[in-house]
């Protein structure tokens, strides 16, 4: 079957890459060749995922799949949330960070979770995967690995951040991790 995943983070796409199974192949947008924006006007993470996977749809007429995903805080009312790319405004992961932790500033609450929301679109049908991972939010920055905030977040019952761990490690208790688990059960029973 072919199908493409319509995302520009390449981060997300090594991580997928390495979760789903080797049968599983997929197309990137660079190997199609696509390097326009899409813009994400949604409020909610199924809504851009919707989008982004639509918008290549449109284009294509090929099977696809997106990934719309980010930080939600307690004590920051949900934000980032669907802002999390461009929370700072600047698209830079450290100034990203740097606002999160100025803003949690002497906060006690600490608690966030990740989500990952996943649209897939078969034969111009919608399906859509969610995965979650709760933690929370350390004091300062915690290794160097990985992306986005990862090195700001600590997942319940560790004590290490998403940036100080292998990406097996990550991927196996992550929101994307979850959600890349329900998406491959699904297309493993069709393919
Ligand atoms: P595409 O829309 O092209 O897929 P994007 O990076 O703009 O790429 P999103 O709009 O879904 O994707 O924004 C997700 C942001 O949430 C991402 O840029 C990170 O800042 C953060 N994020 C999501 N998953 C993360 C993870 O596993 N680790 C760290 N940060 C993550």
């Amino acid at each position: 079957m072919e199908l493409i995943f319509a995302t520009h983070n390449q981060h997300k796409l090594e991580e997928v890459k390495q979760m789903l199974p080797q049968n599983i192949q997929f197309k990137s947008l660079t190997e199609i060749n696509f390097h326009d924006d899409i813009e994400e006007t949604g409020s909610t993470f199924k809504e851009n995922a919707s989008i982004k996977a639509q918008t290549i749809f449109q284009k294509t007429g090929v099977n696809v799949f997106a990934d719309d995903s980010g930080l939600v805080i307690e004590a920051l009312d949900g934000a980032p949330g669907v802002y999390s790319a461009r929370y700072a405004g600047t698209g830079k992961s450290e100034d990203n960070i740097a606002k999160v932790l100025e803003e949690l500033k002497g906060i006690e609450n600490r608690k966030a979770y990740f989500i990952a929301v996943f649209c897939l679109i078969l034969d111009g049908k919608e399906y859509f995967f969610e995965g979650r991972v709760n933690g929370t939010i350390a004091d300062v920055v915690l290794g160097a690995d990985g992306f986005g905030y990862d090195p700001i977040f600590i997942p319940e019952g560790h004590s290490k951040s998403f940036a100080q761990m292998s990406a097996e490690e990550k991927n196996s208790m992550s929101h994307r991790g979850h959600a890349v688990e329900q998406l491959n059960e699904f297309l493993t029973k069709i393919i």
